[in-house]
């Protein structure tokens, strides 16, 4: 038994195999293999713990094993929301090894969002951590146990029951290993489920197969010149694309380097890992880069180890680019990438004015890109259009999702990114737009729709609309515009509801206009084009 998703035409999974890409490994593999060739070297720093690879080999085949023992194997599913720990990591390796594929969702996400990966995926298996505000007591999980009742096993960092603890089945092992069930899994199952940023209703699920995954891991370890020294700052979401594999944490394994988990990208607790635990490399997105340019002049000597800082995630302004090396002592890699697959990164060794003013080229020679007008015609070079693409690492469906994924692919494949950009004439994309119904709040995806019917389900507001707002810190923040029926119906109320509801905090919409009406376009659409324009004259003036 597999878990169920949209493969790639046998002519290109053919190809993609043929190139190499697709070696028919599975992702665990890059940790046994640094367990073979380097045990003893530190894969992970986590405070004041620190885990050699053969630790983290030990500690995931323990709960691999023990989930076996109970059962669980390919076809099974699982929902992980952990913090920025080592146990992310164990975790994951576990699961992989068990062949039991996870969303890991991030640790901002709140009862909604976990809810809904409960009901779409209905694992068998849920590990979070007790020190998040829906764990503090049983409540959530046993509402959990009601939207699925295949939910029955519920591991917990931090747990008080032993049977329940997630260090308790990371600590021992299986008391009668030989009496294991032996499970197999192929390369080209799915292997996880990445998170989608979102622009529909509901979040979607991304299958991530360990062939396409592990390709796009490997050549980006190899593109960002990743070694057995290579001393990895994890501030942003462990659980995030871009951390966790551009070429992030399982770059970093696969090269037998070390990664240093931060608990987010704070300037003055990351400056101090960084000099602490001699840091060469790190990724963050544009507005923590900005604090990090402000916190610099009185602690730059607290940088001096570090080489390479990746950003990406959003709109990065060139003139902030620039300051980078002087100001940091580091050079800059743009990263442009997705959950759903592409990855562009400029080179370490690319002339200034595409490190500083592009957002770099495809991993592979085999990213297929088209580059569209609003007819659908391919534009030429520096003309802007959406970006579509199809390739050896990019998705070809979102799980169970068929209505949306006839929109979201053509014929030929190709997934259509919502992101409009533009080709220089070296190949490198340059992201100028999105057509996309999202607000990108400095990297954190926030769907519009999403979060317009959550406003509906307020007893009075009968219209909503949420957009991006232009914002200095964040580049984009969230306006809705609402029309009430309560006219003493404020904000605060608003955001209230919101936050009962159970969502994510960052998608509380920064700012709320009561509006009498929607203005409307000529279908009879609310016009999110004037509603932006209100916003850029009442900016202006
Ligand atoms: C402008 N917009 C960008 C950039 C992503 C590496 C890096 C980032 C992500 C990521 C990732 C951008 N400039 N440099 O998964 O592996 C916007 C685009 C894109 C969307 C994807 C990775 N880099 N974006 O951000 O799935 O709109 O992945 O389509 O969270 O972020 O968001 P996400």
């Amino acid at each position: 038994m597999a878990v169920e998703f949209q493969r790639w035409p046998k002519q290109l999974e053919d190809h993609y195999r043929q190139q190499g890409y697709w070696n028919g490994h599975l992702l665990s593999q890059l940790l046994t293999d640094q367990r073979s060739k380097r045990p003893a070297a530190t894969a992970v720093i986590c405070g004041e713990r620190s885990f050699t690879y053969a630790d983290l080999d030990k500690l995931s085949s323990n709960l691999a094993a023990r989930l076996a023992q109970k059962g669980l194997g390919p076809g099974d599913t699982a929902v992980v929301q952990l913090p920025n720990v080592a146990e992310f990591y164990i975790v994951f390796f576990a699961l992989l090894k068990a062949g039991v594929a996870p969303v890991n969702a991030l640790f901002s996400h709140r009862r909604l969002e976990l809810t809904n990966y409960v009901q779409q995926l209905k694992p068998r298996l849920l590990i979070a951590a007790r020190q998040h505000e829906m764990f503090k007591d049983d409540r959530f999980l046993n509402e959990l146990g009601h939207v699925c009742p295949h939910l029955t096993l519920a591991l917990l960092l931090d747990d008080a029951t032993p049977a329940r603890d997630l260090q308790q089945w990371l600590q021992t092992a299986p008391t009668e290993p030989d009496l294991l069930p032996v499970f197999s899994t192929a390369s080209d199952e799915v292997a996880f489920f990445q998170l989608s940023g979102g622009s529909t209703g509901t979040p979607k699920l991304i299958p991530r197969t360990h062939d396409d995954y592990g390709y796009s891991v490997r050549a980006s370890a190899e593109i960002c010149g990743l070694t057995d020294q290579t001393r990895f700052l994890c501030a942003l979401p462990a659980a995030h694309n871009f951390p966790l594999s551009s070429p992030g944490a399982l770059g970093v394994f696969f090269a037998g380097g070390t990664v240093v988990m931060a608990t987010s990208p704070d300037p003055l607790g990351c400056f101090g890992l960084i000099e602490q635990h001699r840091v060469n490399m790190t990724a963050l997105v544009p507005p923590a880069v900005a604090l990090w340019l402000q916190a610099a002049p009185e602690h730059r000597t607290h940088l001096a180890s570090l080489q390479l800082l990746q950003v990406g995630g959003a709109n990065f302004a060139e003139s902030v680019a620039r300051r980078v090396p002087t100001e940091l002592g580091c050079k800059l890699q743009q990263v442009f990438g997705m959950a759903e697959g592409l990855v562009n990164y400029t080179r370490l060794d690319d002339p200034d004015h595409l490190i500083y003013n592009s957002q770099g080229r495809p991993i592979s020679a085999d990213d297929e890109l088209k580059i569209l007008n609003e007819e659908g015609e391919e534009v030429a070079d520096q003309e802007p259009g959406q970006l579509a693409t199809r390739g050896p690492y990019t998705f070809r469906g979102y799980y169970r999702s068929p209505d949306h994924n006839a929109r979201a692919f053509d014929r030929e494949g190709f997934y259509y990114t919502g992101d409009i950009v533009q080709r220089t004439p070296e190949g490198y994309l340059r992201v100028v737009g999105r057509v996309k119904d999202q607000i990108n709040r400095g990297g954190e995806k926030v769907s519009a729709e999403e979060v317009e019917n959550l406003l509906l389900l307020h007893p009075d507001i009968t219209h909503a609309a949420l957009v991006a707002v232009a914002d200095t810190r964040l580049g984009e923040k969230s306006c809705a515009f609402v029309v009430s029926t309560n006219p003493k119906l404020r904000a605060p109320a608003l955001r209230r509801h919101l936050f009962t509801l159970g969502v994510a905090e960052y998608k509380l919409p920064d700012r709320v206009h009561f509006i009498d009406k929607m203005p409307l376009t000529a279908v009879g659409k609310i016009d999110k084009k004037q509603l932006r324009a209100q916003l850029a004259t009442q900016a202006a003036s």
